[in-house]
């Protein structure tokens, strides 16, 4: 399973919020191209960031530190908040290697299927749900779509990656929502990732078990509640950590583009 801490960037600085309520807002760190410096020190796999101003407005506005962030790793990025057309799409991909759609992807499903024909496995929709109804706009505005229907909708019409956030969850440090994660989970067998509410190390292992691919952590390592690199140790138990030399490998199942690139080893 996936480590994919996140980082959240809402007037150029790291931010969480609680259940995406933009007025429950915590500033973590002033520099988001430091706290993904920090977070490629332990290994992740893969680093998750969203422009909160651009999913909230459908404008981006935090292009500019995102792009630096891409400039000082090494880890690959997923990007999403406010990206709305191909062109916008073609510009990100210059810099960072998958992109998340998320209000675009509910709204405009043309769109959708064209993005996906065209960028193929770096293109991940994200549902977003309250009480089982996706969510768009920042998660402001509440749409009638099954969260169910509309992933097994998405598999069919050929996404690879879902990622999946319990809103009511998000940023609470209680637990992520494991029944309805292992009911999606029977529903697609494409690439699924966890989101909102993971708050221990038993919360990840539980997740590992549900057969989720990856794990996107936010508040949990922002207060210390959970260990990147324990993390990193539950969910690739395999690898045993060596000094020096590097390892790659696909971060996404099948025919996978993305790769990972670790300057810590890790040698099974
Ligand atoms: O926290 C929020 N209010 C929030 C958030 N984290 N609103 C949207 N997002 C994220 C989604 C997805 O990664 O989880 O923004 C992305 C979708 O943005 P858009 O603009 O495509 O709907």
């Amino acid at each position: 399973m996936l480590v994919i801490p996140a980082i959240d960037i809402k007037n150029g600085q790291c931010v969480r919020l609680t259940q995406g309520d933009f007025t429950k807002e915590k500033i973590y760190e002033q520099d988001p191209v430091a706290m993904a410096k920090k977070f490629e020190q332990n290994g992740p796999d893969l680093i998750h960031i969203v422009d909160l101003d651009g999913a909230k407005d459908g404008l981006m506005k935090n292009k500019k530190v995102i792009e630096q962030i891409s400039k000082t790793i090494q880890v690959p990025i997923e990007l999403g908040g406010g990206i709305r057309d191909k062109k916008t799409i073609d510009g990100l991909l210059s810099f960072v290697d998958r992109i998340i759609l998320g209000t675009a992807a509910i709204e405009n499903k043309e769109f959708l299927k064209e993005a996906i024909t065209k960028y193929g496995d770096r293109i991940a929709v994200s549902l977003d749900a309250k009480d089982g109804k996706l969510t768009t706009r920042g998660w402001v505005e509440t749409t009638d779509q099954d969260v169910f229907d509309y992933a097994k909708e998405l598999e069919s019409i050929g996404i690879q990656t879902i990622i999946y956030t319990d809103i009511a969850r998000d940023g609470t440090l209680t637990s992520p929502n494991f029944s309805s994660i292992e009911r999606l989970r029977s529903y697609i067998s494409c690439f699924l990732i966890a989101s909102g509410g993971v708050s221990s190390l038993e919360d990840i292992k539980k997740l590992k078990e549900l057969g989720v691919d990856g794990v996107i952590i936010g508040k949990a390592l922002y207060e210390g509640k959970v260990d990147l690199k324990e993390t990193i140790a539950i969910c690739h138990p395999e690898l045993v950590f060596t000094e020096s030399d590097s390892v790659s490998g696909s971060v996404m199942k099948g025919d996978a583009e993305l790769r990972i690139q670790h300057d810590t080893v890790y040698a099974g």
